[in-house]
């Protein structure tokens, strides 16, 4: 049906087109396809409002959607042409950092799946989040293009004016189709500003931050170490905001809505607290349309439902008053009077304290619905974290534990794993991933086993071809691959794995040789102001550089760290992993979804009892899966207690006091920085903030033991089939259900 299309548009055979050309004739030959399709319609529709859509490559995703990507693939085969080849002409949108961006797109195919109305509203950057390339073992930071002159975005010709205190910008809006699969379709909503001028990027990521006309949708999340970056912050989150918010009105009055009855047009699905500022917008819309402030306030207060992503203090945004005077006046005016309406109504729950303005509380008081993204994590919510809110609003509380679509994290990512489970059970687990249940029923055949551990052993094969081909890296299939990748923090302890890195480099240099080679894979991005994160990169880069040098070690133990890891590299590297280090401090990591992605394609997890691996534990079972360290109730009594002492088990431990002594051993200096070294070592000794110390002993022992029973390869790959089937609970069709029952209500 493709090569039909070019003949009839252009006259040629697909065999005579370049690969550009191919490209460019498959984006327009799909979009026709979506456009085709008829959009999800119903009297009420959601918002999901975010700063972050990180929707990955599309071109797959939505051939599989329409349910012609092997009649494509075949077309091009026969031209000589493979699929993969065009698609990696096509350029990554960066509109994420992490996780909280992943799960909005997740939420866009699944709700565009289920046949729900659902746009996605954000932001246009041009650059996305940086591209990062390593110099001499450390970070750099470099502008990520993406927007060519043919791409997913379509021009809309609409547009918002938005009044800032000083000056008024002009929006264009841009559509990106989000197809369901087998469904009609949705739209992701992105709003830039007329008159960006890229060439104010100077070195690296720099660009003058105060020209807020000329920079204001260039970079998402620019660095906010100094305060022209904060302010920046406020700028553009005002501008999604407002456009958002002058979208669904106007939508809701076209559907028929006289503004009173909003609520039965329009729910606001609130992403973390950066959208925030649509509460006091949509109030400051209505009066001026002539509706009283109270009725106003109750009006938005129905349609806005706050999901919480993160229970680290630092991230929780507050604004200086001052700030949001200056950038939108009329807006903290509103927030004043919102304030007032509120003060005092709980301990430590008002909006403006101490000239500081707090968005969680803002959200909080102002939505119907406050939800938290795993089991633990509401928890931790409701009795610690939000304990002043819940007792005030304990209706408004509910959780929503995390999920991911399956059609990119299983039959894109990984197809040969896709054909045995069509094979056994059919096609009905595309869209109703409970139907994992009857590939369940084959974790006693040993043929399916072996098929798993082939297909395991032939997604090491593509990695390795694929980091050959991208940074010359050499991996081992026969080899256990064991996988850390997510943003780099100090929360997540990357550094603990490495601390097992350079204890098994020591063992393995006095003999202790492991039974099988391991491989050690990291990929993660590190905030470019995050010095510590920075200095964890140079950690494992070094290490990697001395293991690759390192005659004997090298024989038994190999580091890499893949840099600018995105959605198209995760594609890769999760069906190629055995382990799946998911090893936050207990209590801080709110869910996490790549733990979801690594066990749907059988991966074994080694974590903590942490955000969702509570959730992971509790549907595979203890026998397959490898939970270590303290509980969250135990960390956070820790914290209160203030008593926790690195130092303490630093001295009382010689195997631990070896491990982190080597971080400035004479071999990592002449590889490394000494500053950089030094500095992390120093922080792990004496400050330790998240506390890898104390879980490091527990760690050793559970790791070693997971690479122990990997031995047991029949075993191993029924443990692999069991959480493969588990992961069932873990679609984010469940999750987008469960919303919809409990919130929007579509
Ligand atoms: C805040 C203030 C100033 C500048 C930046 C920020 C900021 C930016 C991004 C704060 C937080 C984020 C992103 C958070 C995030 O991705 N959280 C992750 O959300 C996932 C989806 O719910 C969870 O699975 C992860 O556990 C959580 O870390």
């Amino acid at each position: 049906m493709f090569a039909e299309y070019v003949k009839k548009t252009s006259g040629r055979e697909l065999s005579d087109l370049s690969h550009k050309e191919i490209y460019g004739n498959l984006l327009k030959f799909t979009g026709e396809k979506l456009n085709e399709r008829g959009l999800n319609t119903g009297k009420k529709k959601l918002y999901y409002v975010s700063a972050e859509f990180l929707i990955g490559k599309l071109l797959s995703a939505n051939l599989i959607n329409l349910g012609i990507y092997d009649i494509v693939d075949n077309e091009l085969k026969s031209a000589g042409v493979s699929l993969a080849e065009i698609e990696s002409l096509e350029p990554e949108p960066s509109l994420g950092n992490g996780g909280l961006g992943r799960l909005a797109a997740c939420f866009m195919d699944s709700a565009a799946t289920l046949g729900l109305p659902a746009d996605g509203v954000g932001l246009c950057y041009h650059c996305g989040l940086f591209r990062q390339k390593f110099k001499k073992n450390k970070q750099t930071e470099e502008p990520d293009y993406w927007i060519e002159d043919e791409s997913w975005l379509i021009p809309t010709g609409k547009g918002y004016s938005v009044k800032y205190g000083k000056f008024t910008l002009q929006s264009e809006l841009y559509d990106v189709a989000v197809s369901g699969y087998g469904s009609d379709c949705n739209r992701l909503r992105l709003f830039d500003v007329k008159g960006v001028d890229e060439n104010i990027i100077k070195e690296g990521i720099n660009f003058d931050k105060t020209e807020v006309d000329e920079n204001l949708t260039l970079f998402l999340y620019p660095d906010d170490s100094d305060d022209k970056g904060k302010k920046l912050r406020v700028y553009q989150q005002y501008f999604m905001v407002s456009n958002a918010a002058q979208l669904i009105i106007d939508e809701a009055i076209a559907n028929g809505s006289d503004l009173n009855n909003l609520p039965d047009f329009a729910v606001v699905q609130i992403n973390d607290t950066h959208p925030a500022m649509i509460i006091p917008e949509l109030v400051r819309i209505l009066t001026s349309k002539g509706i009283g402030f109270e009725k106003a306030v109750e009006t938005v207060q129905k349609m806005c439902a706050y999901t919480n992503h993160t229970i680290l203090a630092e991230a929780l945004e507050k604004w200086p008053v001052r700030y949001l005077e200056e950038a939108v006046p009329e807006i903290m005016d509103i927030i004043r009077k919102m304030d007032s309406l509120i003060k005092g109504k709980g301990e430590n729950t008002d909006i403006i304290q101490n000239d500081t303005v707090h968005m969680a509380h803002l959200a909080i008081h102002f939505s119907f619905s406050v939800n938290g993204v795993a089991a633990l994590h509401t928890e931790i919510l409701k009795n610690v974290e939000l304990k002043n809110f819940y007792d005030l609003y304990p209706d408004r509380f509910n959780n929503k534990t995390n999920g991911i679509t399956f059609r990119r994290w299983l039959i894109q990512a990984n197809p040969d794993l896709t054909e045995l489970i069509r094979r056994l059970t059919g096609d009905g687990f595309i869209s109703e991933a409970d139907r994992l249940k009857e590939f369940a029923m084959y974790e006693n055949d040993t043929d399916v086993l072996s098929a798993l551990m082939h297909i395991k052993r032939k997604n090491k094969l593509r990695l390795k071809e694929f980091l050959m081909a991208k940074e010359g890296i050499v991996l081992r299939e026969d080899s256990i691959f064991d996988v850390q990748a997510k943003r780099l923090h100090e929360y997540k302890r990357q550094q603990l794995n490495a601390l097992y890195i350079i204890k098994k480099y020591l063992d393995i240099k006095s003999g202790k040789l492991p039974k099988r080679h391991l491989t050690f894979i990291f990929a993660a991005k590190a905030a470019p102001a995050y010095t510590l994160a920075k200095d964890i990169i140079h950690l494992i880069l070094c290490l990697s550089e001395l293991i690759k040098s390192d005659p004997v070690a090298r024989e038994h133990m190999t580091v890499v760290m893949i840099e600018n890891y995105n959605v198209s590299v995760a594609e890769k590297l999760i069906p190629a992993c055995d382990i799946s280090e998911q090893i936050s401090l207990a209590s801080k990591e709110a869910s996490g979804t790549g733990n979801m992605k690594f066990m749907l394609n059988g991966a074994v997890t080694l974590g903590t009892s942490d955000g969702a691996n509570v959730e992971i534990a509790r549907e595979v079972g203890n026998n397959n899966i490898y939970i270590f360290g303290k509980s969250a109730d135990e960390v956070i009594a820790l914290y209160k207690s203030g008593r926790y002492n690195p130092r303490a088990i630093y001295s009382g431990n010689p195997y631990i006091k070896k491990a982190v002594d080597f971080i400035t051993d004479t071999k990592m200096l002449s590889i490394g920085d000494s500053t950089s070294l030094r500095r992390l070592q120093s922080e792990i000794i004496t400050k330790d903030w998240f506390m890898t110390l104390l879980d490091f002993e527990d760690y050793v022992k559970v790791k070693d033991k997971a690479i122990d029973d990997y031995e047991n390869r029949a075993d191993w790959a029924r443990k692999t089939l069991v959480n493969i089937s588990k992961a069932r609970y873990f679609s984010s069709d469940r999750t987008v259900s469960e919303y919809n029952k409990d919130i929007w209500k579509l």
